[in-house]
């Protein structure tokens, strides 16, 4: 694990524990697996867990990690979900964030009550990189950064971690640059409406070969006070490797709160489909748009 980067997360004893639950998690996944063979993405299964309410657990920040298995161990998406009180829209992600072998998530609650989480993690075989650029967001402000692939590459999938703040850090935007079948870049916004600065983590994953394309939603309208879900799919036979959800604006009020691969019930259980993206717009005052992006591998 010496790659991963979570630097704000010791490594405790829980922690590892739940890491190395998680991989042998998804090297059981392995077997479970259809089609996994040469060229198909690996899917983990779903990981659930607990994520606490802020007054239980301080800053109201859960994290998880997942690892790909040996057989195929370069990460290209991974995945989020959080189910609880969504009244006053305070379930949010904080982080998802690209590592080489490993995912890691960050998961934000305030809604006053426990709620649920179900993560993923989507594998690849053969040749990857992993880019990053950082940006420092002051207190009650919002941060971006894109993050372009090595010349040759290509956008597989991509994410963004904060180190530091609180469950008032979250993510506003994450997705692929540009609305091309092919950009080279990602791009993430974050907002930092914690009382301290963070450090943001944009990470690009980026395939020396293959043939990855990128699908997407048209800008759904996201009124004021309100929750939008929407599911980019990818062509038939293609597996998706990755995805995010773009939106619109520049405000604390304007957050991701799921973003995950997607399965549409094709004869298998296996989320390879597509991805679906959840944003919120919570109390902004105006109408924005969001849009949900899928990266799919043929
Ligand atoms: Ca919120
Ligand atoms: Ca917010
Ligand atoms: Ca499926």
């Amino acid at each position: 694990m010496g790659r991963f980067p979570f630097a704000r997360v010791p490594l405790s004893r829980k922690g590892a524990a739940v890491l190395a639950f998680t991989l042998v998690c998804s090297l059981l996944g392995v077997a479970g697996a259809a089609g996994a063979g040469s060229g198909v993405p690996f899917y983990s299964p779903l990981h659930g867990l607990v994520v606490p309410d802020a007054s239980e657990n301080g800053n109201g920040v859960t994290f998880d990690a997942l690892a790909c298995p040996n057989s195929h161990p370069n990460a290209t998406g991974g995945g989020a979900v959080i189910s609880g009180d969504q009244s006053n829209l305070d379930l949010e992600l904080n982080s998802s964030f690209p590592s080489g072998r490993d995912w890691g998530f960050e998961l934000n609650n305030s809604s006053g009550s426990a709620a649920l989480a179900t993560t993923l993690l989507i594998c690849a075989k053969g040749d990857f990189k992993y880019p990053t650029r950082q940006v420092a967001i002051p207190p009650g402000a919002q941060g971006e950064r894109f993050v372009t692939c090595p010349k040759g590459a290509t956008l597989a999938g991509g994410g963004v971690h904060a180190f530091g703040g609180d469950h008032r850090t979250e993510i506003a935007s994450n997705a692929p640059e540009g609305h091309g079948a092919k950009p080279n870049a990602w791009d993430a916004t974050v907002n930092n409406g914690s009382a301290e600065a963070v450090n943001v983590t944009v990470g690009a994953v980026c395939a020396k070969r293959g043939n990855y394309k990128v699908v997407h939603t048209s800008p759904m309208p996201l009124p004021d006070h309100s929750q939008v879900t929407a599911v980019a799919t990818c062509p038939k036979r293609a597996h998706v490797s990755g995805g995010g959800v773009r939106i619109t604006g520049l405000d604390n009020g304007l957050e991701v709160a799921g973003s995950t691969a997607f399965d549409n019930g094709d004869g298998n259980v296996t989320p390879d489909n597509g991805w679906q993206g959840t944003a919120n717009n919570d109390n902004t005052g105006s109408p924005e748009t969001m849009q949900t992006f899928a990266i799919c591998k043929k």
